[in-house]
C-alpha cells in the first residue's frame, strides 16, 4: 500500500498524541489480584465463540509487566496512555465494598505513568462487565447504571488526584449490539428489545457516572466519552438508498449522540423499532441525567462506510465492510433493509477498507454540528499479518495507514476542527474480541508463547511522529 500524500503537516504544541488499549485484551491473569470473573471470562471459554478458541487468560501478560510496557512507552515518547480499569477487578461481583489489591495495581500503573511524564486517562468501561451483573440481566437491566457510577466513585476516589482525563465508556454501540443483538460479543444476547435496553442504560450509566466523577473530584475534572461513530455515505441519492443511510445513521449514531449530547433521543427511533419495544424502559428524567456537559468526546474511526438499500447477503460467513459477517444476526435493530458497499481498494486483516478521508470529513461533520465541543481521535489504527524478521516488524503498511490517518486528523484541524489528540490503537497486539490473537493491531508486537515484545516500524516512526510533532513521511530507517 502505497500511501498518497506526504505532507509534513505539522501539530500545535498541546495536541497529544498517545496511544490505547483496554484490560481484558491486554492484562490476562484473570483469576490474579482478587478478580472476579467478567463476561468475556465466560463468553471466551464458551467453545466456537472466539475464533481458535481463544481467551484473554493471558493476553499479553501486562498485569505482570507494567514496568516494562511503561518504560517502552517512555521510549517512544507518548504524552498520554488510554487504558481501562477492568470493572471486576475493583468490584469482583459488581457491587460491594471495593477490592483493594484491583485498585493497587491501578494506582501503581498511574504512578509509574506519571512518574514517566505520560499523561494517565481512564477508561472506566471497555466490556468487561462483571458476570454477576450480567446473571441479573447486564446492560439490559437498570440497576446496572447505578452499580456503574458507584464503582466510578470508588475509582474516581482511589485515582482521582493523578488522573488526567477520565472516560466513562468505551464504544456502547458495540455493547448493546454486538453483544446484544448480534451477540457476536459477550454476553453474546440475541435480542433486539434487550439490546436497546441496553443503550438506554448505557447512555444512563454515562451520565450518572461523569457525575459522579465531578461530584468526587469537583466540577473541573475532565470527562469524556468515547463513541464509534459509524461516518456514512449513501450508494446513491435515490430516496430508498437515502432511507436506508437515515435507518443505520439513526441506530448507528443518533442514539448515542442525540441523548449524550443534546439530551434527547432521535425521534425516529421509536418508530423505526416500533415493532422491537415501546422505550417505556426510558424514565421521566432520564435524558437530564445522560446530558452532562463533557470536556471532550472521543471518537474511534478505523474506516467509514458506504451504504444502499437493500438485503444484507446471508449464510457463508463473509465478513462485510461492516464488520459483520453473513452468517451472524445483523446488529442493526430497525435497519435490515441495508446493505454495505463492498468498495475497490487495499483492505486490513479485519476485512476493512481504508479510507482516511472519512477521518477529515468525520471530524468536521462533528465540530460543525457541536461547535465549542473538543473532540479526540480516541483509536484509529491498523491489524495487519505481522511478521518478526531479524528482531524487526516491518509493519510498512501499517506506517502507511497511520502516516494517511493522522494526516486526516491534521486536515480537519488544519479546516477548523477542535482535534485535542491523537490515540494509536493499539499500544500492543492483544486479544481482538471475537478473533483472539489472529488480528495484531499493535504498534508494538507481543510473542504471545513468551511474552516478548518488539517495537515495529510503525512504532518507531509515531515515536518521530510525536517527537517532531509532524507528519514525517512514510519511511522507517
Ligand atoms: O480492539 C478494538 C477495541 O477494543 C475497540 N475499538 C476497536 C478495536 C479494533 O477492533
Amino acid at each position: 500500500m502505497a500511501t498518497s500524500r506526504p505532507s509534513g503537516r505539522t501539530f500545535p504544541s498541546d495536541f497529544v498524541f498517545g496511544s490505547a488499549t483496554a484490560s481484558y485484551q491486554i492484562e490476562g491473569a484473570v483469576h490474579e489480584g482478587g478478580r472476579g470473573p467478567s463476561i468475556w471470562d465466560t463468553f471466551s471459554h464458551t467453545p466456537g465463540k472466539v475464533l481458535n478458541d481463544d481467551t484473554g487468560d493471558i493476553a499479553a501478560d501486562h498485569y505482570h509487566r507494567v514496568a516494562q510496557d511503561v518504560a517502552l512507552m517512555q521510549e517512544l515518547g507518548l504524552e498520554a496512555y488510554r487504558f481501562s480499569v477492568a470493572w471486576p477487578r475493583i468490584q469482583p461481583t459488581g457491587a460491594g465494598e471495593p477490592n483493594a489489591e484491583g485498585l493497587a495495581f491501578y494506582s501503581d500503573l498511574v504512578d509509574r505513568l506519571v512518574a514517566a511524564g505520560i499523561k494517565p486517562v481512564v477508561t472506566l468501561y471497555h466490556w468487561d462487565l462483571p458476570q454477576a451483573l450480567e446473571d441479573e440481566g447486564g446492560w439490559s437491566n437498570r440497576e446496572t447504571a447505578y452499580r456503574f457510577a458507584e464503582y466510578a466513585r470508588i475509582v474516581a476516589r482511589a485515582l482521582g488526584d493523578r488522573v488526567h482525563t477520565w472516560s466513562t465508556l468505551n464504544e456502547p454501540w458495540c455493547s448493546a449490539f454486538l453483544g446484544y443483538a448480534s451477540g457476536v460479543h459477550a454476553p453474546g444476547v440475541t435480542d433486539d428489545e434487550r439490546a436497546l435496553k441496553a443503550v438506554h442504560h448505557l447512555n444512563l450509566a454515562h451520565g450518572l457516572a461523569a457525575r459522579a466523577l465531578r461530584d468526587e473530584l469537583g466540577q473541573d475534572t475532565q470527562i469524556s466519552v468515547t463513541l464509534n461513530l459509524h461516518p456514512l455515505t449513501p450508494a446513491t441519492q435515490s430516496p430508498e438508498d437515502l432511507e436506508a443511510l437515515r435507518r443505520v445513521n439513526t441506530i448507528g449514531n443518533e442514539v448515542f449522540l442525540q441523548p449524550l449530547l443534546e439530551g434527547r433521543y432521535p425521534a425516529e427511533v421509536f418508530a423505526d423499532t416500533a415493532h422491537v419495544t415501546d422505550w417505556s424502559f426510558v424514565q421521566e428524567g432520564d435524558l437530564d441525567l445522560i446530558q452532562v456537559p463533557i470536556d471532550l468526546l472521543g471518537l474511534n474511526y478505523y474506516d467509514d462506510s458506504v451504504v444502499r438499500h437493500g438485503t444484507p447477503p446471508v449464510g457463508d460467513g463473509t465478513p462485510g465492510p461492516d464488520g459483520h459477517k453473513s452468517s451472524e444476526r445483523i446488529p442493526w435493530v430497525g435497519a435490515d433493509e441495508v446493505e454495505w458497499v463492498q468498495r475497490p481498494g487495499p483492505r486490513t486483516a479485519m476485512g476493512w477498507g481504508i479510507h482516511p478521508e472519512g477521518l477529515t470529513r468525520m471530524l468536521l461533520e462533528i465540530a460543525q454540528r457541536y461547535p465549542g465541543q473538543p473532540l479526540a481521535v480516541t483509536e484509529n489504527g491498523a491489524a495487519f499479518y505481522d511478521e518478526v524478521t531479524d528482531g524487526r516488524v516491518h509493519d510498512q503498511d501499517r506506517v502507511d495507514y497511520l502516516h494517511d490517518h493522522i494526516d486526516a486528523v491534521g486536515a480537519a484541524l488544519a479546516a477548523g476542527a477542535d482535534v485535542r489528540g491523537y490515540y494509536v490503537w493499539s499500544l500492543m497486539d492483544n486479544f481482538e474480541w471475537a478473533y483472539g490473537y489472529d488480528r495484531r493491531f499493535g504498534v508494538v508486537h507481543v510473542d504471545y508463547p513468551t511474552g516478548t515484545r518488539t517495537v515495529k516500524d510503525s512504532a518507531r516512526w509515531y515515536a518521530d511522529v510525536i517527537r517532531t510533532r509532524t507528519v514525517v513521511p512514510p519511511t522507517v530507517a
